[in-house]
C-alpha cells in the first residue's frame, strides 16, 4: 500500500485516511492507494465497515488538477471507476469530512453510503471554474441527491456550500459535533449491527423524476445563467450533464458524463482557467520576500480621502472587520463620502445580499475625522486624494509626522512615481503603492507598486492584507500607469487610431465584447467618465513627443462637454435613465470630420483587424513589461487582466491567451503594424526573441 493511503482497524471498522498535503489531491499514488485498501477491506473477514477521511486540514480538495492534460495521462485506476466500486461495497462506507470536500473529493463521498461532516466543513463541486463538468459521477449522483434544481445551483455556480445549508439540501447526512472520525466509526457499527439497508446515490430515482415531466426548468435556468456563463463552455456542459442524469438510466448519464469530461479538459478554455487557478496562487510568491518574512499586524486602517476610491477602500476594511478612520479635508467632504458608504451598504441590504445587523456592525467600524492626530496609532493608512504629486507629498509629509514610526503608507495612485511620494517621508522602507480598481469594494485586484526603498516586511505585509481583504494583491514595479494601465494604454490608443482609418465606436465596442471583455472601451470609457483622462491629457499636452501620432477624437468629444454617462452622453448616447450605449450620428460626423481634416481616406476595417490592433500591441506591451521586470511572471499579468478588467477567464489571461494564439502569429502582425503605421507598434525584443525561438510566455 502507498503511504497516501494508510488504514487503521478500529474495532472492526477499518478507517482509510488520505495523506497528500496540502490538499489531499487524489492523484495517482492516492487513488492506487485507496483501491488497495477498498480491495482489501472488501476481502478482509475482521473489517465490517469502511470510514473514509483525510488528514490535515481537509477531506479532499479533488482530483490533482496538475495531472490535466499531462502525457502520457496519469495512470489507472481512473476516479470514476473507484468510486463505481465504492458505492457497489456490500459494506458500508462512511465518509467523515472535515475542512472541504471539493470535486472529486466531494464525488468520493458521494459514492459513499453516509456522508458525515464536522461543523466548519464546505462541500462544493468547483470543476466549472476550471472549465470542466465533474467527472466522477458528480453530475449524475448530486441530483439524484438533492433534485435538479437545487445540483443546477450547486453545479454550475461551483460555490463551496457550508455544511449547514448542505445537510439543509440532502448534500450531506449530518453535521456532527465532536470527532467526525469516531461519529463515522459509531454510525458504521450502527449499519452493521442493525443490518440497515446501504443507500446509493446511483439507485435513487424519486428526486430525477420530479424533474422528468418539467423539461422546462432547463430552459429556464439556461436562460438565468447566459449573462453569468457568456462565452464560458463549462457551465452550459454542466446543464447538459444534469439533463442527462433525469433523461438517460445512471450508467448512461455517467458515460455522456464522461465524455463531456474528457472534451472540456482537452479545450483550450479548459486550459486557460487552470492556467488562472495557478496563476492566481502563484502570484503570491515573491523570490527575494520569502514565505517567512515578518509581517506586521494590521488591526486598524486609515483611509486618506474620501471619494470614489477613498470610500470602496475604507468599505473593505471594514467588511473584513478592520476598524477603519477616514479622513477628510472638511466634514462637509466626510459627510459626502459617508453618505455614498452608507448608500452602497444599502443597496446590498435591499437587495437581500447582507442583513441589516451586518451593515450597521460594518459601519460601526468605520469612523470619521478631519484631525490628523486621529492616525497617530493606525497601522496602515491608504491615501486616496486627488492625483496630484504636490498634493500627494503634502499629505505623505503629514502622515509621515504623525503616524506611529511602524505604520505603513500606502497610496492609491494610479499614475504617479510612488518613489517620489516615498522621498516626502523618512521611512521610504514603509511607502509603498495599492492601486485599488474601481469601483474599489468590488474588483478584486490589488496592483501592490514596490517602490526602490520598499522593504519585504512592508510587501509582505501588504500582500498578506490584500488576501485579509479579499483581494488578489499583484506585486509590480513603478512605471507609468504599472502594469494594467499601461498595458490598457497600448491597446486603447490603437483603438482611437481605428476611429480616424475608418471604424466607429460601437463597431470596436462590439467587437472587444464579443472577444469577452465585459464592455467594448468606449462604452468603458463612458461609464468611468471622460473627464478624468482629459484633464490628465491637458496637463501632459506640453511634454508629448512631436513625432508620436496622437488622436484629438477623445479630446473634441469632451470639448462638447460629453462626459460619459454622467452628462447623457460621450461616446455613445444615453436616453435618460438608461445605461444602454446608443450609436450617436453626431460622433459619427465628428470622427469623419477629423478623418478628412487629417487627410486620411476612410476605409473598411474588418473585426479581425479591430481584434488584432487592440489586443496585439496589448499583449506587445506586456513583454516590454516583463522584460522591464516590472511584472514577475506572465501569470501575474494576466491575473491583473482577469481581476482589474475583467478580461475573459476563459482565455486565460493576455499573455496566456497569445501562447494559444501563437507568438510568432503575434509578432508577424506587429512587425507588418509597424511597417505600415510605426511609432507605436514596434515589436518588443522579448516577443521577437521568443517568436524567432518558437516559445511562448509560458515557457520563461
Ligand atoms: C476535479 O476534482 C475533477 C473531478 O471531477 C474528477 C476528475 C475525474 C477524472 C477522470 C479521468 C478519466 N490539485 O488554494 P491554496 C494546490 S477538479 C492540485 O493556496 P487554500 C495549490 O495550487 C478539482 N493542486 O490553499 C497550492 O499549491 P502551492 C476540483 C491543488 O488553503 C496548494 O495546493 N477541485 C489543488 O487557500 C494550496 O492551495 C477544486 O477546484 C488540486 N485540486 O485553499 C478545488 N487544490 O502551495 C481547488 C489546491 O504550490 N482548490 N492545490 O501554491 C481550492 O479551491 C483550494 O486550494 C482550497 C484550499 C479551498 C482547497
Ligand atoms: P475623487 O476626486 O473621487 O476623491 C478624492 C478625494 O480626496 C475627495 O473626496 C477630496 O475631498 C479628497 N481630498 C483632496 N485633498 C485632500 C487632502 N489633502 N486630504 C484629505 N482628502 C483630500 O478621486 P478618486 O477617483 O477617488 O481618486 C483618488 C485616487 O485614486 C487618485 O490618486 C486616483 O488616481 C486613484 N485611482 C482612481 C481610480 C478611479 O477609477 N477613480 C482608480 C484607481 C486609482
Amino acid at each position: 500500500m502507498s503511504d497516501a493511503v494508510t488504514v487503521s482497524n478500529r474495532d472492526g471498522v477499518a478507517v482509510v485516511t488520505l495523506h497528500n498535503p496540502p490538499v489531499n489531491g487524489l492523484g495517482f499514488a492516492v487513488r492506487t492507494g485507496l483501491q488497495a485498501a477498498l480491495e482489501a477491506a472488501a476481502t478482509d473477514g475482521a473489517v465490517r465497515a469502511v470510514v473514509i477521511t483525510g488528514s490535515g486540514k481537509m477531506f479532499s480538495a479533488g482530483a490533482d488538477i496538475s495531472e490535466f492534460g499531462k502525457t502520457p495521462p496519469p495512470g489507472t485506476p481512473h476516479l470514476p471507476t473507484l468510486i463505481d466500486a465504492l458505492e457497489a461495497s456490500q459494506k458500508p462506507i462512511i465518509a467523515a469530512i472535515h475542512g472541504v470536500a471539493l470535486g472529486g473529493g466531494f464525488e468520493l463521498a458521494l459514492g459513499c453510503h453516509v456522508r458525515l461532516a464536522a461543523p466548519g466543513t464546505r462541500v462544493g463541486l468547483p470543476e466549472v471554474t476550471l472549465g470542466i463538468v465533474p467527472g466522477a459521477g458528480g453530475t449524475q449522483r448530486l441530483p439524484r441527491l438533492i433534485g435538479v434544481p437545487a445540483a443546477l445551483d450547486v453545479i454550475v455556480s461551483g460555490t463551496m456550500v457550508p455544511a449547514a445549508k448542505a445537510q439543509a439540501l440532502g448534500m450531506i447526512d449530518e453535521v456532527v459535533e465532536g470527532d467526525v472520525v469516531d461519529a463515522a466509526v459509531a454510525c458504521a457499527r450502527r449499519y452493521v449491527d442493525e443490518h440497515r439497508p446501504l443507500r446509493r446515490a446511483s439507485a435513487l430515482d424519486d428526486k430525477v423524476a420530479e424533474a422528468r415531466g418539467t423539461p422546462e426548468i432547463f430552459g429556464e435556468f439556461r436562460k438565468k445563467m447566459a449573462r453569468r456563463a457568456r462565452g464560458f463552455e463549462a457551465p452550459h456542459a454542466c446543464v447538459a450533464c444534469i439533463e442527462a442524469a433525469v433523461n438517460q438510466p445512471f450508467a448512461e448519464g455517467l458515460a455522456t458524463e464522461r465524455e463531456t469530461f474528457l472534451r472540456l479538459v482537452a479545450s483550450d478554455q479548459s486550459k486557460a482557467q487552470r492556467h488562472a487557478f495557478f496563476a492566481e496562487r502563484q502570484v503570491a510568491k515573491i523570490p527575494d520576500v520569502p514565505k517567512d518574512t515578518p509581517t506586521l499586524p494590521i488591526e486598524t486602517a486609515a483611509v486618506v480621502g474620501c471619494g470614489t476610491m477613498g470610500g470602496g477602500i475604507a468599505m473593505n476594511f471594514a467588511n473584513a472587520g478592520i476598524p477603519v478612520t477616514v479622513f477628510e479635508v472638511s466634514q462637509e467632504a466626510l459627510d459626502k463620502g459617508l453618505a455614498i458608504i452608507t448608500k452602497n451598504y444599502a443597496a446590498t441590504v435591499s437587495k437581500g445580499r447582507l442583513s441589516q445587523e451586518a451593515m450597521d456592525t460594518r459601519l460601526g467600524l468605520i469612523s470619521a475625522t478631519v484631525d490628523y492626530g486621529d492616525l497617530a496609532e493606525v497601522d496602515v493608512v491608504i491615501e486616496a486624494v486627488f492625483e496630484e504629486m504636490g498634493l500627494k507629498k503634502e499629505v505623505f509629509g503629514k502622515l509621515d509626522a504623525v503616524c506611529k514610526q511602524e505604520a505603513i503608507l500606502a497610496s492609491n495612485t494610479s499614475t504617479l512615481d510612488v518613489n517620489e511620494i516615498a522621498s516626502a517621508t523618512g521611512r521610504p522602507d514603509k511607502v509603498i503603492g495599492t492601486h485599488f480598481f474601481s469601483p474599489a469594494n468590488v474588483m478584486k485586484l490589488m496592483e501592490n507598486v514596490r517602490g526602490a526603498q520598499t522593504s519585504p516586511q512592508t510587501i509582505a505585509t501588504i500582500m498578506q492584507l490584500s488576501k485579509t481583504i479579499g483581494k488578489v494583491g499583484v506585486l509590480v514595479g513603478v512605471c507609468d500607469g504599472f502594469v494594467g494601465n499601461r498595458m490598457l494604454y497600448a491597446y486603447r490608443r490603437q483603438a482611437d487610431f481605428l476611429l480616424e482609418e475608418g471604424a466607429f465606436p460601437q463597431q470596436i465596442d462590439k467587437v472587444i465584447y464579443d472577444f469577452g471583455m465585459p464592455m467594448g472601451p468606449y462604452a468603458m470609457g463612458d461609464l468611468a467618465g471622460l473627464d478624468v483622462g482629459w484633464r490628465i491629457r491637458k496637463g501632459q499636452a506640453a511634454t508629448r513627443p512631436s513625432h508620436l501620432r496622437y488622436s484629438t477624437v477623445a479630446d473634441r468629444i469632451c470639448e462638447l462637454g460629453r462626459f460619459g454617462q454622467k452628462t447623457g452622453a460621450g461616446w455613445h448616447r444615453y436616453e435618460p435613465g438608461s445605461r444602454t450605449p446608443i450609436a450617436d450620428p453626431e460622433i459619427e460626423q465628428l470622427i469623419v470630420s477629423i478623418s478628412e481634416a487629417q487627410g486620411i481616406t476612410r476605409r473598411e476595417i474588418t473585426d479581425q483587424e479591430i481584434l488584432e490592433r487592440c489586443m496585439y500591441p496589448l499583449v506587445n506591451e506586456g513583454a516590454k513589461i516583463l522584460d522591464e521586470g516590472l511584472a514577475q511572471r506572465p501569470g501575474d499579468i494576466d491575473i491583473v487582466w482577469i481581476y482589474g478588467y475583467g478580461f475573459p477567464r476563459y482565455r486565460g489571461g493576455p499573455m496566456f491567451w497569445a501562447d494559444l494564439v501563437g507568438l510568432k502569429t503575434i509578432y508577424d502582425v506587429m512587425r507588418r503594424l509597424h511597417d505600415e503605421h510605426g511609432d507605436w507598434l514596434e515589436p518588443a525584443p522579448l516577443l521577437k526573441k521568443l517568436a524567432e525561438q518558437g516559445k511562448g510566455f509560458g515557457d520563461l
